[in-house]
């Protein structure tokens, strides 16, 4: 097999040097030759690219691309990036001044993941204003993937994280409002939706990405989304892509979100076709489902070769893209139904 294929390198004939192929082993299995049709064209590799969800992308991923472009290691830059809607009170559903749980309390969930699939994550963690950070130690500091509650608050005021009020005095306005009717009905793109979710291919061709949110505004005290949990809001596997998710995070875990994006991208899909799949495969294991009413979930998507794309159930997903040939820019991504507030 090797040889053949060193041999239809070699050769660089394209579709002529496919014929060989076939008459060359003479018993060539159909998968032989798809996988070796795959090589011709070779694609040129795009990178580094860096994708993340939301509005709030665009600022991270400036922040992630200068540190990168300053030779910082990709998890650095990923860190870097993702501090800033953090600390940012006017980003609604991540770290400071997230919605709280409807006791009142911010709660957090993060991780990260490098290209040996190496994790960090932190999941229900309170009074720590960077997730990301504490999850890049859980990562490179423990034996663990994931840390949760009072055990990852201990952790990181181990490391030396302080430990703050993240309630900002805006958000306790929106809790006691929230108060008055005690619903728990969120609202599409605003209340249930907004994690930062961030992907990178570096210049070295490796994949990287990282997720932090407050999560779900009005979930109950204790409620981990899909965000800190690795195949669900964020995966990837250096050989094929990475993928993340955004949205409502109890319709991602329960379908693995990210981990079958990524493995559809294994199969041969585009990074669209395998995110819009599996918003599809959602859709219809909820279209008669309790949470219907208020699902929304987008994924991201980046595959070797430095091509990515974005899907949604509703209309109003962005991400912001950022690389050599445009620089940092939005693109709006495709959905499958229109949905107005
Ligand atoms: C969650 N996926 O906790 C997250 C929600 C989100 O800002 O996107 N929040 O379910």
């Amino acid at each position: 097999m090797s040889n053949r294929r060193d041999f239809i390198k070699k050769a660089a004939l394209g579709a002529a040097a496919v014929t060989s192929v076939v008459g060359l082993s003479g018993f060539a299995e159909k998968e032989d030759v798809k996988e070796d049709l795959l090589e011709f064209p070779s694609k040129k590799v795009k990178k580094p690219v860096i994708i993340s969800t939301w509005n709030h992308g665009l600022p991270a991923n400036q922040e992630t691309w200068k540190e990168l472009k300053a030779g910082k290691p990709a998890l650095d830059a990923i860190e870097a990036g993702m501090k800033i809607p953090e600390a940012d009170p006017n980003v609604r559903s991540v770290g400071y001044g997230g919605y709280p749980d409807r006791e009142g309390k911010v709660t957090l969930d993060a991780c990260i993941m490098d290209h040996n699939s190496n994790c960090g994550s932190v999941s229900f963690l309170q009074g720590i204003m960077h997730p990301i950070s504490v999850a890049k130690k859980v990562l490179q500091n423990t034996p663990h993937v994931m840390l949760s509650g009072q055990g990852a608050l201990q952790f990181a005021l181990s490391e030396g994280f302080k430990e703050e009020n993240l309630l900002t005095p805006e958000s306790e306005k929106d809790w006691k409002k929230w108060l008055e009717e005690s619903k728990y009905k969120p609202v599409i793109n605003i209340e249930n939706h907004d994690t930062i979710s961030m992907l990178m291919l570096d210049q070295d061709g490796n994949l990287a990405g990282g997720c932090t949110t407050s999560g779900a505004a009005w979930k109950m005290h204790g409620r981990v989304g899909d965000s800190p949990i690795i195949g669900a809001g964020l995966f990837l596997d250096n050989e094929v892509g990475a993928a993340a998710a955004t949205g409502l995070g109890e319709a991602v875990i329960r379908t693995a979100g990210s981990a079958m994006v990524v493995e559809l991208m294994r199969q041969g899909k585009s990074p669209f076709e395998a995110c819009k799949e599996i918003t599809e495969r959602i859709y219809n294991k909820h279209k008669n489902h309790k949470d219907m009413e208020y699902l929304q979930v987008g994924f991201i998507a980046l595959n070797k070769n430095g091509e990515h794309a974005g899907y949604s159930l509703r209309s109003g997903f962005n991400y912001a893209v950022s690389d050599d040939e445009k620089g940092h820019r939005m693109e709006d991504a495709k959905f499958k139904m229109s949905w107005d507030k």
